[in-house]
Formats: structure tokens, C-alpha cells, sequence
């Protein structure tokens, strides 16, 4: 068996025959997460589904999907080795979303299961919320909105908030939203510094040696970077401590990539100006500290939430799972 670029790799762990020719029996899909209609409707069209959010006995339902072929994974969610183990005739598990670090991808590079992800069609709104988390927490929207709301205006205003134009904007990680995110920050007047692992030369933007030099010189830090294993808290005590206390942290990658502890006991004491989080630790179960800060601004992992760009997802996870069921090369594989 050879992947799209011709490379040889190893067989799956059941050598059941694929289904060859024509044959009426759709194949089998697990669906992770509770997917919109548009994709759910042409899914059950193509496949016989099973849906695994919905089970109240996952490993009841898992008991019944030996035969499934191909994983809707869910997001950041993603696939463990167990799972993968539990679906012996697994060939496929087409990610919906860009992160792939909740996906275990040497247990699926193991046992010969392509993997797919949905970059590029999510790159502007996540770049777009970058941008309107580091104008929130820096202008305090959110502030002034509980401000009118709560009748608070009348009795005075609030305090003058930090100006967004013309700041120092720092970027963790100049990759696709990192550059995206770049761009925009650019027509808002800002300089823009950054720190990559690996060094880009034709970049206009200045680099940064080390994620603590680029805190010290930067008005906001934004994370922009893959999480998983190799960027697991970038952003430790010592990069708060140098972003200090008129600096804001925007986090738009994973909660991975933080320190949360050590962000939670920085804004607590104030040691930074503030953090606007689209993402967290043991998501949708945050942290409760997080809820009573004044100085950070929460977002409930949206950065892509919008239906132009869930349909986009949606459609480019499709694509991929009906290439392998063509024999087509999957369009933006993984693994
Ligand atoms: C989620 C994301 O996947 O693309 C990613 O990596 O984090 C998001 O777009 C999305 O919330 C679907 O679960």
C-alpha cells in the first residue's frame, strides 16, 4: 500500500479486503461531535453513521463499530490510541478542525490510519479573533458593555483603558494565523515582533532570539502556535514575568501552550495588565479562578465558530473522506 506521495506504508492492523467494486453497503463513519446539519445530512448520504457524542454508553457503542472504516474526529478533541484500538477497521480519521495535537499520530502512523485536517479555511477568523480578544481585553469591552448594562454608567465612568493602535504586537509562532493575525495588526499601526522556532529570513517583521526577550519588548503577546508535546508551556512564569504589568497575553492556539497556573497567579497578583483567552486548560471545564478575574477576558474556544468557515471545515473534512473512499489522494493530509 503507498500513501498519496508514493512513500510505502504499513498495513492496516485488520487485512479485511476493502470493499472492491461496486457494492450497495455504504461504509461505516463514527462522528465524534455533534457536527451541523449541512455536514450531518450528505454524511448519512455517503455513510452508515454512528454517532458517538450522543452514546450514553460510549464503550457500548464502540462494542458495535468493528466495522467502522473512518473517524469524524472532533476537533481539538481528537483520537487516542484506545480509541483507535477499539475500531479495528479504521482507515481514516478526518480531523475537523487544524490541530492535530489531541490526535495520537504515531499510534495511527502504527496501525496505517490516514489522517486529514481542515488548515487554511479557518486561518482569517481565528486571525480576526486574535485581533478582537487583544482589542477587548486592552479597551475592556467587555467592561464597558457590564458597565451600561448594569446601570453603572449613570453613576460615572470607567476608567481610561490601553490604546490598541500603534502597540507593540508580539506573535508566538509565524505560522498560517500567526502571518494572517500579523497582517491585520499591521493596518492597525502596530510593530510587530516575533519568535519562530525556526527562523524566517523574508519576513518583514522583526524576530525575537527567545518567547522571553520578544514578552519584554511587546505590548501584547499573542500565542499563535500548534500545541502538542513541543510547545507545551511556552508561555511560562518567567515569559509573564517579563511581559509584566502593562503587558496583555492573547491566547489563540491551545491551553497547552500556557502555563496556566502560573497565568492565573500573574493576573491574580497583577503582574501582567491582562489575558484575553479563546482557550484553556480541560476545556469546557476551566479553571474557576479564570471567572472571577477582572483583567481577563474568556472566550469559549470560537476562534473558528463562525458558519462561513464551519462550512468550509465541514466541506474540507467531507472532501477528504471522499477521496479515500475514491481512491483519490486526500487533499491535506497529516499522516
Ligand atoms: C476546533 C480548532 O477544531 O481547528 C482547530 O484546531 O481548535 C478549532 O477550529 C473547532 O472548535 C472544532 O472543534
Amino acid at each position: 500500500m503507498t500513501s498519496d506521495n508514493g512513500t510505502a506504508r504499513p498495513k492496516p492492523k485488520d487485512d479485511r479486503p476493502h470493499q472492491a467494486g461496486p457494492s450497495l453497503e455504504k461504509p461505516e463513519l463514527l462522528v465524534g461531535s455533534n457536527l451541523p446539519d449541512w455536514d450531518m445530512e450528505p454524511l448519512a448520504e455517503q455513510f452508515r453513521i454512528h454517532k458517538l457524542w450522543e452514546a450514553p454508553d460510549k464503550a457500548a457503542l464502540l462494542a458495535k463499530c468493528a466495522g467502522v472504516r473512518a473517524l469524524a474526529a472532533p476537533g481539538h478533541r481528537g483520537a487516542d490510541a484506545a480509541l483507535m484500538d477499539a475500531l479495528p477497521a479504521l482507515e481514516i480519521i478526518a480531523n475537523y478542525g487544524v490541530g492535530v495535537d489531541a490526535i495520537d499520530l504515531e499510534a495511527a502512523r502504527a496501525r496505517g490510519i490516514r489522517v486529514t485536517n481542515t488548515p487554511d479555511v479557518l486561518t482569517d477568523d481565528v486571525a480576526d479573533i486574535a485581533i478582537a480578544l487583544a482589542l477587548s481585553v486592552m479597551r475592556e469591552i467587555p467592561r464597558g458593555d457590564a458597565h451600561v448594562r448594569g446601570g453603572g454608567w449613570a453613576k460615572g465612568n470607567l476608567p481610561l483603558a490601553r490604546r490598541f493602535h500603534g502597540c507593540k504586537f508580539g506573535i508566538v509562532g509565524l505560522g498560517r494565523i500567526g502571518i494572517a493575525t500579523a497582517r491585520r495588526a499591521a493596518a492597525f499601526d502596530c510593530s510587530i515582533g516575533y519568535f519562530n522556532r525556526s527562523p524566517q529570513p523574508a519576513s518583514p517583521y522583526q524576530a525575537f532570539p527567545t518567547i522571553r526577550d520578544l514578552a519584554a519588548w511587546s505590548d501584547v503577546l499573542v500565542v499563535t502556535v500548534a500545541g502538542g508535546a513541543g510547545t507545551r508551556a511556552l508561555i511560562d512564569a518567567a515569559v509573564l514575568q517579563a511581559l509584566g504589568p502593562r503587558g496583555f497575553l492573547v491566547n489563540v492556539s491551545r491551553g497547552t501552550t500556557v502555563d496556566e497556573a502560573a497565568l492565573l497567579d500573574a493576573l491574580e497578583r497583577q503582574a501582567i495588565g491582562g489575558a484575553a483567552l479563546d482557550v484553556f486548560l480541560n476545556e469546557p471545564h476551566i479553571d474557576e479562578r479564570f471567572k472571577a478575574l477582572p483583567n481577563a477576558v474568556l472566550f469559549p474556544h470560537h476562534g473558528s465558530a463562525t458558519v462561513e468557515t464551519r462550512r468550509a471545515m465541514g466541506q474540507l473534512m467531507r472532501d477528504n473522506l471522499t477521496a479515500h473512499f475514491a481512491g483519490k489522494p486526500l487533499l491535506t493530509p497529516v499522516v
